[in-house]
C-alpha cells in the first residue's frame, strides 16, 4: 500500500545538545524538511523518566526549540511542538503498553545502560520508555524516523508493536512500519574521552563532548585534550579497528569536512594526530559556534519560542485527534 511519507523524530529536553545530537539527528532533520512533511518533537515526557528539576526542564524545552531553529529547522515547513502538549501521545502509549510484551522490553539495551546496576531503583517510566516512543511515531502514522544508531533497537520495537497491533486488531497496514534513517559515518558519535561510549549529555565530564553552545576556546581545548593515539595516522581504516578514540576523531572530521574517510586517510597518513586536531577544531568552530550564538540569541525572546510550540501543537493535535479516534474505534473504546 502506498502512503504519504511523513517524518517524525524527537529530542529529549535534558540539557545541552551536543555534537552527537547534531551530527546523528539534527543535521538530518534539516535536510529532510525540504523533501518530506516533517514533525519534530521536544519529547518532554521522555525526559521525566529520570528526575528533572521543574524550572530546569521548562528552560530546557525552550532551549531545545531554540536549538532546532538555530540548526536550520523552519517552523513554517516543519511541525515543531512538545510531546506533553498533545494528549494523544500518553493515550496511545497506554494502549501500546498493552500490546507490547515484557520480553521485548527486557531486551532493550538502553534500559540496561541507563538503569545501571540497581535496576530496582529505576523508574517504571524508564523501563517502558520504548513503548512511549512507539506511540510518538505511530500516533501520526509516521513512515520515516531520523535517529542516531543508539535508537535503532527502539525503532525495531516500534515496528514489532505496529505489526502486532495490526494483527491483533485485524487491520492490515493500519500502522505503517516506520523506517529508521540513520546517518552512515556518524551514526554514533563517541565520547572524546572514551571511544567505546557514545557522546552523551549525561556523561559527567564536559570534556567528553562538544556542546552546541561551547565557545571557540572551549572547542579548541576539548579537541586538544581529546584522546587519540600516540602512533601516526595510518593509511587504512583497518589499522584503526582497535583505536576507537582515533577512529572517532577521523569520523567526525570526515563528516564535518564532507570528505570520505578514505580521502582523509590519504591526505593525513603519516602525520601526528595533533595535525588532524588543529584542522578539526577549526572546522568545528566555524560550524558549531554560529549555532551556539544563534541559540543564545533566540533564548532572549522566550515568547517567540513559546509561540512556535503553540502553533506546532495545533497542527500536531489536529492530526493526532483524527488518528486517535480511529485507534480507539479499532480497539473497542467508546
Ligand atoms: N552520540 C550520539 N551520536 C549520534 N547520535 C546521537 N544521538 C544522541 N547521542 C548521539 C541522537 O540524538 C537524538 C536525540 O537524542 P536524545 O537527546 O533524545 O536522547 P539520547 O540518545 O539519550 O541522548 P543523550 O545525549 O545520550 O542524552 P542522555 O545523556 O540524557 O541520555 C536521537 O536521535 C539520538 O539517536
Amino acid at each position: 500500500m502506498s502512503r504519504k511519507k511523513l517524518v517524525f523524530s524527537g529530542v529529549q529536553p535534558t540539557g545541552n545538545l551536543h555534537l552527537g545530537n547534531y551530527l546523528g539527528a539534527l543535521k538530518n532533520f534539516v535536510s529532510l524538511q525540504n523533501e518530506m512533511e516533517c514533525m519534530y518533537c521536544v519529547v518532554d515526557l521522555h525526559a521525566l523518566t529520570t528526575f528533572q528539576k521543574p524550572d530546569v526542564l521548562r528552560n530546557n524545552v525552550l532551549e531545545t526549540v531554540a536549538s532546532f531553529i538555530a540548526t536550520g529547522l523552519n517552523p513554517d515547513k516543519s511541525i515543531i511542538f512538545n510531546q506533553s502538549s498533545v494528549s494523544g501521545h500518553a493515550q496511545l502509549a497506554w494502549i501500546l503498553n498493552c500490546v507490547s510484551r515484557i520480553g521485548w522490553l527486557n531486551r532493550m539495551t538502553q534500559f540496561k545502560d541507563k538503569a545501571g546496576t540497581d535496576k530496582e531503583k529505576a523508574s517504571v517510566g524508564l523501563y517502558i520508555y520504548p513503548n512511549l516512543m512507539a506511540a510518538d511515531i505511530l500516533l501520526y502514522k509516521a513512515t520515516h524516523v531520523p535517529v542516531g544508531a543508539d535508537q535503532k533497537q527502539h525503532l525495531e520495537l516500534s515496528r514489532d508493536i505496529a505489526q502486532k497491533f495490526n494483527k491483533d486488531f485485524n487491520c492490515k497496514d493500519f500502522f505503517p512500519l516506520p523506517e529508521p534513517l540513520i546517518p552512515k559515518n556518524v551514526a554514533r558519535v563517541m565520547s572524546l574521552r572514551d571511544g567505546t561510549k557514545k557522546m552523551s549529555k549525561s556523561e559527567e565530564s564536559d570534556y567528553s563532548r562538544i556542546n552546541l553552545k561551547d565557545s571557540a576556546e572551549e572547542i579548541n581545548k576539548k579537541i586538544k585534550k581529546a584522546k587519540s593515539d600516540s602512533e601516526q595516522i595510518p593509511d587504512n581504516l583497518k589499522s584503526l579497528e582497535k583505536k576507537p578514540e582515533a577512529l572517532n576523531l577521523i569520523n567526525i572530521y570526515s563528516e564535518i569536512s564532507e570528505t570520505t574517510i578514505e580521502k582523509v586517510l590519504n591526505e593525513m597518513s603519516g602525520k601526528e594526530y595533533s595535525f588532524l586536531k588543529t584542522k578539526l577544531a577549526d572546522l568545528l568552530i566555524s560550524e558549531i559556534t554560529p549555532v551556539g550564538k544563534e541559540i543564545k540569541k533566540l533564548l532572549v525572546d522566550r515568547s517567540h519560542l513559546e509561540e512556535i510550540l503553540k502553533k506546532g501543537r495545533e497542527k500536531a493535535n489536529f492530526i493526532a485527534e483524527e488518528n486517535i479516534k480511529n485507534i480507539r474505534e479499532k480497539v473497542g473504546l467508546i
